[in-house]
């Protein structure tokens, strides 16, 4: 901890620091909590080192959030989220005025505002909390769709373009497979033979016109929700890494996977199932956002896209396990292939309630 303490002293908080402690669960950059000795003013921020391996460039990261952070700012008063605490995380510059700090050893470090008296949850535990989950993620779009998508930097090249994953897939699947859970690796590759046809489906739909890009989050996951603890609405929607231009289609459906398991991403595997009645909330309180802009093709392509995602994060999983885990960080040995397995599982359900998702959509439309 000395070198994290080291760093937090680069940053321009507005008091003297009394502690840094780890924070959050992330599965890829390094999140701290700093707390500080400011009263009555915020005494907790947030410290990132960003991981180098997934974000090689990080400096475009920084330039992103400060494009995004600005345009959202203007449209706080009359937009989407006049009547409601919304709040984005903002960058606390270094002391020398600069956005991020770059340590000796070349890591990459930056500082945000901790949004205060809110809570996250890695699994969704009511109806309640999916419709504001949904609502997060709609005010994020519609606040977010009018920048113009080449405003952003392309932070991640191919994220979400799940034949990319595949390709790469089929690179890491020649590699001679180790270990004792043979029977879990044939799972898996069949598993994958089984959905190659139509992995571009959403791709397919871009290159014909039927959906455009527009501004992403990225990773509109369970936990990167921020609720109120007092209302229980959502406030925010954090981990604005992989904000660029893509298909809102890759936020639905990865909403949507992870928040309607209710074993989370790390739970058993016997208990993840694709719950509709979280769904049909999240559906509701989403919509409901972002009906003014969405088109007909909008609508068609969610169901393929909240089984494509879930099948994706699968499959990256498990070629990240193949690559010797290389990518997500984890916490012990074959926790990508558990995780993998945990998707696909959660795929198939997907898939076993197709005609009923389908049905929600409908309801909604
Ligand atoms: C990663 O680091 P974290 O947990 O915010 C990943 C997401 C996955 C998620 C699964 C940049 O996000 O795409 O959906 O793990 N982020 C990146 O938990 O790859
Ligand atoms: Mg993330």
């Amino acid at each position: 901890m000395a070198l994290i303490n080291s760093v937090a002293q680069k940053f321009s908080f507005p008091g003297p620091i009394v502690k840094v402690t780890e924070f959050g669960s992330g599965n890829v950059n390094d999140t701290f909590l700093v707390n500080i000795d400011h009263l009555p003013g915020p005494d907790k921020f947030i410290l990132q080192r960003i991981n180098p391996t997934v974000f090689p460039e990080p400096e475009l990261i920084m330039r992103n959030l400060r494009v995004l952070t600005e345009h959202v700012q203007h449209k706080l008063a009359t937009g989407p989220a006049q009547n409601r605490r919304w709040q984005l995380p903002a960058i606390i510059a270094t002391r020398e005025g600069q956005d991020f700090y770059r340590h000796h050893d070349n890591s990459f470090w930056r500082a945000l505002t901790f949004i205060e008296q809110t809570a996250s949850h890695e699994i969704i535990q009511s109806e309640h909390q999916a419709e504001q989950a949904g609502r997060a993620l709609g005010i994020f779009h519609c606040l977010s769709h009018d920048l113009p998508p080449d405003k952003l930097y392309d932070t991640l090249p191919g994220f979400h373009v799940t034949p990319n994953y595949l390709a790469h897939y089929d690179r890491m699947a020649l590699q001679p497979a180790t270990g004792n859970r043979g029977a879990d690796l044939t799972f898996c590759r069949q598993f994958i033979d089984q959905r190659r046809a139509g992995v571009d489906i959403l791709e397919k739909a871009l290159r014909q016109g039927v959906l455009r890009q527009r501004i992403i989050h990225g990773d509109p996951k369970a936990a990167n929700i921020l609720f109120d603890q007092t209302s229980q609405q959502a406030v925010s929607i954090i981990d604005l890494d992989t904000t660029k231009a893509g298909l809102i289609h890759y936020d639905i459906g990865d909403c949507l996977r992870s928040c309607c398991n209710p074993a989370g991403e790390d739970g058993e595997h016997g208990r993840i199932e694709f719950r509709l009645d979280l769904a049909g909330s999240i559906l509701q309180g989403y919509l409901k956002e972002v009906r003014s802009f969405f088109t007909a093709g909008d609508y068609d392509y969610i169901y393929d896209a909240v089984r494509l995602i879930a099948f994706e994060l699968g499959l990256r999983f498990f070629s990240d396990h193949l690559a010797g885990d290389r990518y997500f960080k984890t916490r012990r040995p074959d926790h990508n292939l558990d995780r993998a397995m945990g998707q696909f599982t959660l795929c198939a359900s997907i898939e076993a309630r197709e005609k009923k998702i389908r049905a929600l959509i409908k309801e909604q439309q």
